[in-house]
């Protein structure tokens, strides 16, 4: 926690720095015509700072101390034929609805802190599709819904996690319609104008999820230590948890099968 709480802190010095060096180091350039012994300093010096601050960037301390799990969810067999191009789409089998190719979303649930400023993502429309076809978010994220496409569409969704209709917009639309999902569970989302339009926005109550690759494998990084369950989403209908014990700085594997 002692480390958590400098990491910005030692981040912010370092940004300093580099500022000012930077400032002293162009002032330099510009008064002096002959100012290689100028320039060496203030360049490696900066040199140095950069790469302080991108250390300090890319592992902040607090993560350090946090956990790794990594796997791979057996994903059920494909509908149809291997597609080369990757399009994903959402399908119904028996009332059932899944990734085409199959798809997997990995989280860890428990009881987390909700985030200070609520994320935003997006999910848009796109040659009569959306894009992309399944998005995981965590509770209180504002999902956007932009028109690329140069026709009307109208997004709605009678799912009981989020009941919505964003009526009929054009690509020109301004603000983009959003909508605050705030309650977990499996959204789908349709078009009133395109009966074929299907996307699922699966609202977790949880900062740590990652979506599988085509082989069903993952990794999160980034976790508390401790007791939890880690939980794989396959479809509608089908989820896997296993308990999981998080150590500090330690790479846990699990496979779901
Ligand atoms: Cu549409």
């Amino acid at each position: 926690m002692l480390f958590s709480t400098q990491a910005p802190f030692l981040s912010s010095f370092y940004f300093e720095g580099f500022s000012r060096n930077y400032r002293i180091s162009s002032t330099r350039d510009a008064t002096s015509l002959n100012g290689v012994g100028y320039h060496l300093i203030p360049i490696i010096t900066i040199r140095r700072l950069v790469s302080l601050n991108t250390v300090v960037a890319l592992f902040p301390i607090s993560v350090l101390g946090q956990a790794t799990v990594e796997g791979r969810v057996e994903l059920p067999k494909s509908h149809s034929a291997p597609v080369m191009s990757k399009h994903y789409e959402i399908v119904t089998h028996g009332g059932v609805l899944s990734t085409q190719p199959p798809l997997a979303v990995v989280y860890l649930e428990g009881s987390f802190p909700k985030p200070t400023s609520p994320p935003t993502r997006q999910i848009i429309q796109q040659d009569l599709a959306f894009v992309p076809p399944l998005l995981p978010v965590q509770l209180g994220t504002r999902v956007e819904f932009p028109n690329l496409d140069d026709t009307y569409h109208s997004i709605f969704s009678y799912s009981p996690a989020k009941r919505f209709d964003l009526g009929r917009y054009r690509p020109e639309e301004r603000p983009i319609p959003s909508v605050v999902f705030d309650k977990p569970g499996l959204v789908t989302l349709r078009c009133d104008i395109h009966e074929h339009m299907r996307g699922l926005i699966l609202v977790l109550n949880s900062p740590y999820f990652v979506i599988t690759d085509a082989e069903g494998r993952f990794r999160l990084k980034g976790l508390p230590p401790g007791h939890c369950t880690l939980k794989a989403w396959i479809d509608s209908k089908t989820t896997h948890e296993r308990p999981v014990d998080l150590k500090k700085g330690e790479t846990l594997h699990v496979d779901f099968r």
